[in-house]
């Protein structure tokens, strides 16, 4: 039996459904009876019910000792938005599993595993788990670090500046690279930004692509208790107030929800703070040809660049006339 090109079947039925069930992990299942697939289930929407239980609904034959279930991840043993996976594969009378990586949630983290190997089924584990983890990278990190993912992005003109000392918003990159934050938007669980940001630019900070999505949940930083709800910002998604200083506690309230990433598209002002704090596991640079001049705001202080945080870039590529840099810790 190639259980690695099953476990690559099931991984590539799962990925059609990443954007919709996030925060939730990709997961795909298959039923097997030899090398022969007789029954594919994924996880299609966030909430919504899990790659076994749609296998099992896939299913048209009976399950007999030649069968066996493949699973890119651990089958939960918890009641979240749907029941326990492991009590269904039980009762379903199958004998042996497959499994690629194992759940990091602390509501499963290997109960499920062993809730099956106490049933009597066999557990085969570590099928391309690398694999599983490197494509569901946000939802690994959150539970093996205990706080979400994240990301800073900044558009910079060639001398350094963010928008001009007035408020007053100007686009500063191309529209391709504007488009390309839509799709870094549409990746990320929750965005989070600042007041003045949402009081200058009117942003309405949503993911505007073309494919369908659980929107990231939207997150604002700031003291103003009154704000007026109809403006664009408000629209599209949750949003969150958050009138906390302290940016290790908002990380940690953040953690408390379901939310593995969070995008910062904030101000000069805030994006520091999250550097000085060392809350940034990758910074996102857009940088134009042109020049805003004196009449507009650094992102950084005399002496302090993106290279004073200790970053390493990880890639840099332009996007029509910009230079697209990612920096890493
Ligand atoms: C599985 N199969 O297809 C997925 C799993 O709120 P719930 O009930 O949807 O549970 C979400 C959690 O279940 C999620 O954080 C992860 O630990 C696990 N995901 N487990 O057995 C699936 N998507
Ligand atoms: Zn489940």
């Amino acid at each position: 039996m190639n259980y690695t090109s099953l476990m690559e079947r099931a991984i590539e039925i799962s990925m059609p459904f990443k954007y919709l069930v996030k925060p939730n992990p990709m997961v795909g299942a298959l039923i097997v009876k030899g090398d022969q697939i007789v029954s594919e289930g994924t996880h299609q929407k966030y909430g919504g019910a899990h790659a076994e239980i749609n296998c099992f609904q896939a299913l048209k034959e009976p399950i007999t000792d030649e069968h066996e279930m493949v699973c890119t991840l651990e089958p939960c043993n918890h009641h979240g938005k749907t029941g326990p996976c492991t009590e269904k594969i039980i009762a379903s009378g199958i004998k042996r599993i497959i499994i690629g990586s194992l759940d990091p949630n602390p509501k499963v983290a290997g109960t499920g595993i062993k809730k099956l190997q106490d049933a009597g089924i066999e557990v085969v584990q570590g099928i391309l788990e690398d694999k599983v983890k490197k494509l569901n990278k946000f939802f690994f990190f959150k539970h093996l670090n205990g706080r979400p993912f994240i990301t800073i992005k900044i558009a910079s003109s060639a001398d350094g500046k963010s928008h001009s000392k007035d408020g007053s918003s100007t686009w500063i990159t191309s529209k391709k690279s504007r488009e390309d934050v839509q799709l870094i938007r549409a990746e990320h669980d929750a965005i989070l930004t600042g007041g003045n940001t949402v009081r200058n630019d009117q942003p309405r900070m949503n993911a505007r692509v073309d494919f369908a999505l659980n929107q990231p949940k939207k997150i604002l930083l700031t003291s103003q208790n009154e704000w007026n709800r109809d403006i664009d910002f408000f629209q599209t998604s949750e949003v969150d107030l958050i009138a906390e200083k302290n940016l290790h506690k908002v990380i940690n309230t953040i953690a408390q929800q379901d939310i593995n990433s969070v995008l910062v598209e904030a101000g000069p002002k805030l994006v520091r703070a999250f550097l000085k704090e060392d809350l940034c596991d990758e910074l996102i640079e857009y940088k134009s040809p042109n020049n805003l001049g004196d009449a507009s705001v650094p992102w950084f202080e005399d002496n302090e660049g993106i290279d004073k945080f200790n970053f390493n870039l990880k890639s840099s590529y332009t996007i029509d006339r910009d230079l697209k840099s990612i920096f890493t810790k």
